[in-house]
């Protein structure tokens, strides 16, 4: 290779780069987003009645049909093994339960491993916080010799809360080749059909189950679980608490573009660009999208307001432009109507808010974190203090 080669590659790169993503405010195109009340058929609905026999039901369809793909629900059966249990964790503060949550359907089965830590000395069954886990393992560390901010555990403990998690990989492994091992083996209709469902639909529905298996756990308050997920995580999130109203609380941290993000201001990552990189995240309609933002039927806004009543948490980052912070807030804004049929009116300011201002007392929470692209926990303290709000009105 001569020695200009390496250069003529990265200016290649950055080319490639510039070409296909936006990072300049003033070059945001117009837009006009889909409205979320307004009907196919062009009616508006105007009372919560209407929206959940009809809108509601219109746009979770939309969304399956064109983005994430199907969510089956049915099932053969369902089976919570605990595989560990240690009375006195961290310290004696805490309660360890590790549970096997295995599904069967049609002969084949998929086993989702659930770490669980529930504070001691309560009386009560305690409300939970779930993260979807797509990092490493050892970021849910049962033993906690390893500790990451990603999954303060000790610090969520010490508010009175369950922590739990699961592992993404259980469900679906995050890799284009090989994401059918897992759930979508219970599904194989699924990987022949356009709207089928593929890794982020698979992760969805594993959280679903975990909520099945805290339905039966009389530690857990069922009724006040948060549901959390961070980037590719976060897009799950927003799916899963769209599909399974049983989720009291929706958590979506810097989950950027077909997550929060707007896609029609094309700013940062785009649908081309995700489905080029992810091809396994999305159904196969989602590909007919790329560079075509505006003939989508929906806007991501329109998933936020399927979270509709309950509380619904977005973050950002500073740094993580990528993601688009103010595509994610743009959205939550746009999600209020949904709300105020519900007699819900968040506390959103017009404007966005300030790097780490964050607004938790309001239905409708958000915060941009000072940084880069990650979950921390100056992330979770804010999720903490959010769930007091809604739960105890402090
Ligand atoms: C990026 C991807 C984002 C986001 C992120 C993550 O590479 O483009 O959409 O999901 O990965 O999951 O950390």
């Amino acid at each position: 290779m001569s020695k200009t080669m390496p250069f003529l590659f990265i200016l290649l790169f950055l080319f490639n780069k510039a070409m296909t993503q936006n990072y300049d405010e003033s070059k945001v195109p117009d837009y006009t987003l889909p409205e979320v009340l307004k009907t196919e058929s062009g009616n508006v609905v105007n009372n919560k009645s209407a929206w959940e026999k009809v809108r509601r039901p219109e746009l979770l369809t939309l969304f399956a049909e064109n983005i994430y793909g199907q969510m089956p629900k049915d099932f053969d059966s369902i089976r919570f093994t605990i595989t560990n249990e240690v009375a006195d964790a961290m310290d004696g503060r805490a309660q360890l339960k590790q549970v096997t949550i295995s599904v069967w359907r049609m002969g084949k089965s998929v086993d989702i491993h659930l770490v669980l830590f529930t504070p001691n000395n309560r009386k009560k069954p305690v409300p939970a916080f779930l993260l979807i886990n797509n990092r490493e393992d050892s970021t849910m560390d049962a033993t906690r010799k390893i500790k990451s901010e990603f999954w303060p555990a000790e610090m969520v403990i010490d508010s009175g809360y369950a922590i739990a998690a699961f592992q993404v990989a259980d469900a679906a492994p995050d890799d284009k080749d090989t994401y059918q091992n897992g759930v979508l083996q219970l599904y194989p209709k699924q990987l022949q059909a356009d709207n089928g469902m593929k890794a982020i639909g698979a992760w969805a529905w594993a959280a679903s189950r975990v909520m099945d298996y805290f339905e039966k756990d009389k530690a857990i308050d069922a009724k006040k679980v948060a549901l959390v997920g961070h980037s590719r995580g976060g897009k799950t999130a927003l799916w899963a608490g769209a599909n399974d109203r049983r989720f009291a609380i929706v958590i979506s941290n810097c989950s950027g573009n077909s997550g929060a993000a707007l896609s029609r201001r094309k700013f940062g990552e785009t649908i081309k660009l995700i489905n080029n990189q992810f091809p396994h995240w999305f159904n196969d309609n989602y590909k007919k999208f790329n560079d075509k933002e505006d003939a989508l039927p929906v806007d991501q806004h329109e998933l936020l307001a399927l979270i509709a009543p309950r509380p619904l948490y977005v973050t950002s980052a500073s740094e993580d432009l990528w993601a688009d912070p103010k595509g994610m807030y743009l959205s939550l804004w746009n999600a209020q109507p949904a709300y105020g049929l519900y007699g819900k009116h968040a506390a959103l300011p017009t404007e966005m808010p300030a790097v780490n201002s964050p607004i938790i007392h309001s239905v409708l929470g958000y915060h941009e974190r000072e940084g880069i692209h990650d979950l921390t926990k100056y992330d979770w303290n804010n999720f903490i203090q959010f769930a007091n709000y809604q739960y105890y009105g402090k």
